[in-house]
């Protein structure tokens, strides 16, 4: 048997669970962090910097259209996302040297060390620290919503924590979600938007359930609405229920501020139209003690029109092999010697 060849030059090779990593000199210390279908990720210090980092290997990302298309959206959008509340890339490389032998990508990022799922599990947060975390959260979709783009599984485990309580909105998206962990008393399913409900699901016991958890607090909605939504099983399904109010959310929320309940009756509006957006939200009085300058990195509208094209597997490799070699890095912080 021939053995295989040599890593490419400033590339070596390791095995981490089972898998062939093969990645940059300049990421030392590979550590696993976790793995899904969609690939696996691994903490490494950068070397130039002495920085965590987090470095995410596609499964066999040219196994299918379908993969290659996801793989491909995967490094569009990071590629495409430069603001301190959403994760960026920091670099991006593929180990292999030519186009025809282009098999494999890594996506560098930011180390994250925690979740907003393991945070609340593990302590109870303080006023000040939700009201800064929130604050974050808005911040960061605003950016996102500002490029076109809405993140449909905003949840607390897909928005990453430092130690700092710095927040970073990212999409895990390791794995598809099974329809048995989507039901009964899960938190999976808590943080649907009842217009992702309404347009996208198939409406089983599971989304319909919480639908009606959702309207037990905020009512059903006025006729108007029920007649803008576009599947008419939808339409019959909101038809057929009885009338219920809205709840006074001061009684719901008993511990909330009266300002965060006064925010929260703005944001909680089961119609999309109707209710605040991200940067209307940022401009509420429960965000005066945090609110810095208005100033924001303004967000570039992201091109989706090869989002939903049909390309060959050879076109995606294509297309993304392009994609991995124009990425500029994001401007290191200057050194000590250098900016002096
Ligand atoms: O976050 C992503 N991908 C991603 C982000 C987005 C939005 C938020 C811009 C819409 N879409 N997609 C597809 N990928 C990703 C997330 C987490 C890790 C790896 C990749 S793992 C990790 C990252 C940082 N620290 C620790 C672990």
């Amino acid at each position: 048997m021939s053995s295989p060849p040599p890593p490419r030059k400033g590339f070596y090779r390791q095995e981490v669970t089972k898998t062939a990593w093969e990645v940059r000199d300049l990421y030392r210390d590979l550590q696993p962090v976790g793995s899904g279908a969609y690939g696996a990720v691994c903490s490494a210090i950068d070397s130039r910097t002495d920085t965590k980092v987090a470095i995410k290997k596609l499964y066999r990302p040219f196994q299918s259209e379908l993969f290659a298309k996801r793989a491909y959206r995967e490094l569009r959008l990071l590629k495409h996302m430069r603001h301190e509340n959403v994760i960026g890339l920091l670099d991006v490389f593929t180990p292999d040297d030519t186009l025809d032998n282009f098999t494999d990508f890594y996506l560098v990022m930011p180390f994250m060390g925690t979740d907003l799922s393991k945070l609340m599990k593990h302590e109870k947060l303080s006023d000040d620290r939700i009201q800064f975390l929130v604050y974050q959260i808005l911040r960061g979709l605003k950016y996102i919503h500002a490029a076109g783009i809405i993140h449909r599984d905003l949840k607390p485990g897909n928005l990453a924590v430092n130690e700092d309580c710095e927040l970073k909105i990212l999409d895990f998206g390791l794995a598809r979600q099974t329809d048995s962990e989507m039901t009964g008393y899960v938190v999976t399913r808590w943080y649907r938007a009842p217009e992702v409900i309404l347009n996208w699901m198939h409406y089983t016991q599971t989304d319909l359930d919480q639908l009606m958890e959702i309207m037990k607090v905020t009512g059903t909605p006025p006729p108007e609405f029920v007649q803008r939504l576009q599947s008419q099983d939808a339409k019959s399904y909101m038809e057929s229920l009885p009338e219920l109010e809205k709840k006074d959310f001061a009684s719901v929320l008993k511990n909330a501020t009266p300002l965060a309940v006064n925010l929260l009756e703005k944001m909680l509006v089961l119609d999309a139209e109707k209710r605040v957006t991200a940067a209307e939200a940022l401009t509420h009085p429960y965000f005066e003690t945090v609110h810095e300058s208005e100033e924001e990195p303004q967000a570039q509208l992201y091109d989706d029109s090869l989002d939903d094209v049909d390309l060959t597997l050879d076109e995606w490799k294509r297309v993304t092999y392009k994609e991995v070699l124009s990425f500029k890095p994001p401007q290191l912080p200057d050194s000590k010697e250098t900016s002096l």
